[in-house]
């Protein structure tokens, strides 16, 4: 039996819920969505490994045994079906990465996540919390809500109201740079910092005793994580992805490519955030680069650079829109779009789930019409103000002409 079933067996939940789990006494099932391997090679481990949190001053290892089993969906639903229906558990907890988060069909998450929790409520036991570990705004309630959408189309009221009422979704600020592994492997690098800040519920009478932050409001935690931390990563990796190199930390250690974000973290995307008490944005933005600069971890910029249609939204784009309101020039940022778009045009290993799409239109002759073509793509609910296409256009226009080194220098 377990007290928490958690979505997505990836190296990131292994390093930084799994690790609060156990601190917390938690036990847990952990699900594999992508392959069945991931799950067995797991079990035939015991589901035991080792967390190794390391930086320039030395490391650490810690022992992780809160996982009980690993199961893979769709293999193992009835099995998981029945861990829903047991009254012990009081958590699903969610990695799956920013693209699961839709409503496409039977398959998808918010599907299954409507399908397991209709075995619950069909075993008449109490209510749980549902919590998103990914990287994105009011992340619980978008997961929600989207579940809640998947169940009104199913029309099954009495069930649409109960999930409503019982299933609570605090949203989550998740942090700890954790590289992706190979599946076989047992021991996971990471860095020695780890956060996770949920919004007040019943659950941290548990988790707060081991480490977990509980706050009645998590959206400023959210968005200056994400604007400052992810935004400087996506950015750092597409230009070390331009600039042919390999790992993140050697990005931002380049005198001019680290100079760069710097500006367009402390001068910009710092400026789109409001003060609020508790967060020193100055020194959260510097820890946060020191952190990135971490020699130690080997984080790969291609790692960091997939899914930029899914995660450029969030990380740049809704921080330069509040720039305009605030009427604050955003060069730098305009120009890590313009560098994300000529990366898309010029990088034979994309990784993302519009990369046809994206490339082709990227590949256009006309850097206008290239920038107005992705970026008023559907994908972005909230698109870029357009008053900054001339200024991102004209960056592309550059970048196509002149040496990343060059442009960035300047
Ligand atoms: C990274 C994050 O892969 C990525 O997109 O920006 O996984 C990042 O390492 C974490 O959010 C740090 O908390």
């Amino acid at each position: 039996m377990a007290d928490v079933i958690h979505l997505g067996l990836g190296a990131f939940h292994r390093a930084h819920q799994a690790v609060f789990f156990q601190d917390a006494g938690l036990k847990v099932v952990s699900v594999s969505m992508r392959k069945s391997d991931v799950a067995n090679s797991f079990n035939a481990h015991n589901c035991k490994y080792k967390v190794i949190s390391k930086d320039a001053s030395g490391q650490v290892s810690q022992e992780i045994t809160a996982i009980t089993h690993a199961l893979y969906y769709p293999r193992d639903l009835a099995r998981l079906k029945e861990l829903c229906r047991a009254p012990e558990l009081k958590l699903i907890t969610l990695t799956v990465t920013e693209k699961a988060y839709q409503n496409t069909g039977a398959d998808s998450l918010p599907a299954r996540l409507a399908d397991l929790l209709t075995a619950r409520y069909e075993s008449g036991a109490q209510g749980l919390a549902l919590i998103s570990c990914d990287n994105m705004s009011k992340n619980s309630e978008l997961i929600k809500r989207l579940v809640l959408e998947v169940l009104q189309e199913r029309s099954d009221m009495a069930l649409t109201n109960w999930v409503k009422e019982e299933v609570r979704a605090p949203n989550s600020m998740i942090d700890r740079i954790v590289p992706a592994i190979t599946d076989e492997n047992l021991a996971i690098f990471t860095e020695p910092f780890t956060q996770w800040v949920i919004e007040n519920d019943p659950i941290s009478t548990i988790l707060a005793p081991a480490g977990v932050q509980f706050v009645p409001d998590v959206r400023p935690f959210e968005i200056a994580k994400i604007r400052l931390f992810n935004g400087a990563h996506s950015a750092l990796a597409y230009i070390g992805e331009l600039a042919g190199i390999e790992y993140v930390s050697e990005v931002i250690s380049h005198p001019v490519f680290g100079k760069f974000v710097e500006n367009m973290q402390v001068q910009e995307a710092l400026k789109s955030l409001d003060n609020s008490p508790g967060i020193d944005l100055i020194s959260y933005a510097k820890i946060i680069r020191e952190r990135i600069a971490n020699p130690t971890l080997n984080h790969r910029n291609q790692q960091i650079a997939m899914d930029g249609s899914q995660k450029l939204q969030q990380r740049m784009i809704d921080g330069a829109n509040e720039l305009v309101k605030r009427k604050i020039p955003a060069p730098n940022l305009c120009m890590a779009i313009a560098i994300w778009l000529h990366y898309l045009a010029v990088s034979d290993r994309i990784n993302d789930p519009l990369a046809k799409e994206l490339k082709a239109l990227a590949q256009g002759q006309n850097p206008d019409e290239v920038v107005r073509s992705i970026l008023t793509l559907p994908n972005f609910l909230r698109p870029l103000d357009q008053s900054y296409f001339a200024q991102i256009s004209e960056a592309l226009q550059s970048l196509r002409s002149e040496p990343l080194l060059d442009i960035l220098l300047l």
